[in-house]
């Protein structure tokens, strides 16, 4: 077994049992940064975890606490801000109809960490998604959904957008747009990521194509 697959076999075993303990210890032992550790342990963790509530293998009250655990380990390790150093066009985060917030909180961090300015809206409902991202003049906008209802409503959000003559960059993620690779498009949105990180080269081009439809 490699060192990467007993700290995953650990992680589980913490998570299932409730250890947050024994979680920041096996970070510390990964020598990761906190976003390479959610993104290389707690996110393919959780995913077998999630797997195995599907199957009937573990408690939901599991996958609560294990998610809990992982979001207030990585509310003490992550920076709320960062430097903000670049001027780019307005950029919000939300996650839309939707109570998973870990997503949103590793883009947050990424973002800022690599010096954009953005706006965090927090769990939205359609309505008033629209209406902040109209009043707030957004022009790159990232939706985060876990659940596939939810992801299925980015369509509407597009459609909602598009009939107020908003221009706005429309990025997603989540594990349904991890899992079905066609999705993004289908619900018409400009890209997608399977990871946070992956979002400062997305959001780095399309500022860039905001800016040229500007000039
Ligand atoms: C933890 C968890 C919970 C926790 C959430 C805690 C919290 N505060 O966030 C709790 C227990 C509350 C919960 C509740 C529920 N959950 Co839940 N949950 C999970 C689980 C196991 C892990 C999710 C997670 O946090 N992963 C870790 C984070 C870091 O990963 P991530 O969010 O995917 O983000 C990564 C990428 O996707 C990407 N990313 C995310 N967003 C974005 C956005 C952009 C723009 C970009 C570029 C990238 C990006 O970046 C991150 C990595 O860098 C998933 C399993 C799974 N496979 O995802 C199920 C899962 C999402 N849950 C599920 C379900 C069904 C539920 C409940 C309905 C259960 C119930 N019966 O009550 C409720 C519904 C809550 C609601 N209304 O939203 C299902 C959804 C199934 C479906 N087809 O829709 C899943 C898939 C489990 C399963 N296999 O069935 N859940």
């Amino acid at each position: 077994m490699s060192n990467a697959q007993r700290l995953h076999h650990e992680l589980e075993t913490a998570l299932l049992s409730l250890n947050k303990v024994a979680t920041r210890r096996i970070y510390k032992d990964s020598g990761l940064t906190p976003t390479e550790f959610a993104e290389e342990y707690f996110m393919p963790v959780l995913d077998l975890i999630g797997a195995k509530w599907e199957r009937g293998e573990v408690a939901l009250s599991q996958i609560y606490v294990s998610g809990r655990i992982c979001e207030s380990l990585l509310n003490e390790l992550l920076p709320s801000d960062g430097p903000e150093l670049k001027k780019t066009p307005n950029i919000a985060v939300a996650v839309l109809e939707d109570s998973h917030l870990l997503g949103k909180r590793l883009l947050c961090s990424v973002l800022r960490a690599g010096g954009y300015k953005i706006t965090d809206f927090g769990q939205q409902h359609l309505e008033s998604l629209v209406i902040r991202v109209q009043s707030e003049k957004i022009r790159i906008l990232l939706v985060s959904t876990l659940m596939l209802s939810s992801a299925l409503r980015v369509k509407e959000l597009r459609r909602r957008l598009d009939t107020l003559g908003l221009k706005v960059k429309l990025v997603v993620g989540g594990a349904p747009f991890r899992f079905d690779e066609q999705l993004w498009q289908e619900v018409g949105a400009d890209a997608t990521s399977p990871t946070a990180s992956g979002a400062i080269a997305i959001v780095q081009r399309l500022s860039r194509e905001v800016h040229g439809e500007n000039i």
